[in-house]
């Protein structure tokens, strides 16, 4: 079965991409947990965290930056927001292709629960 991910990368579905280019793809969460949550994904097919290896250095380093990217095009960079990204069973990954959750538009609870 083919990653959704992967078919948002490709553009196979409708999505609504904010942001995409060499390395990363950015696009809306389908179910929403802040005004604002985007989620940032590697074009490549890595299932998360763990799927990084020191070859992969610029992917790594375009994804954090895209963050920034991605809050300024949203509007909260000076509002500020969350960066999540679940890496495994125990963090509850539901989708198996490394992503990054921005999150905000509006103040949070605090802690990470
Ligand atoms: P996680 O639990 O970290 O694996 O979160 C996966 C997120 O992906 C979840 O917040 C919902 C989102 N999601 C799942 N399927 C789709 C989809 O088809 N399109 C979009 N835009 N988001 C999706």
């Amino acid at each position: 079965m083919e990653c959704i991910f992967c078919k948002i990368v490709d553009g196979k579905t409708e999505g609504e991409v904010l942001l995409q280019d060499k390395y990363v793809c950015a696009f809306r969460d389908i179910n929403p947990a802040a005004p604002s949550h985007i989620l940032i994904v590697p074009n490549e097919h890595l299932t998360s965290i763990e799927a990084l290896s020191p070859d992969k250095i610029k992917l790594a380093g375009r994804l954090l930056l895209a963050v920034k990217d991605v809050a300024r095009l949203e509007g909260i960079s000076q509002t500020g927001y969350r960066v999540i990204t679940n890496t495994g069973a125990d963090s509850h990954q539901e989708v198996q292709h490394l992503h990054i959750h921005v999150l905000g538009g509006a103040p949070m609870k605090h802690g990470l629960g």
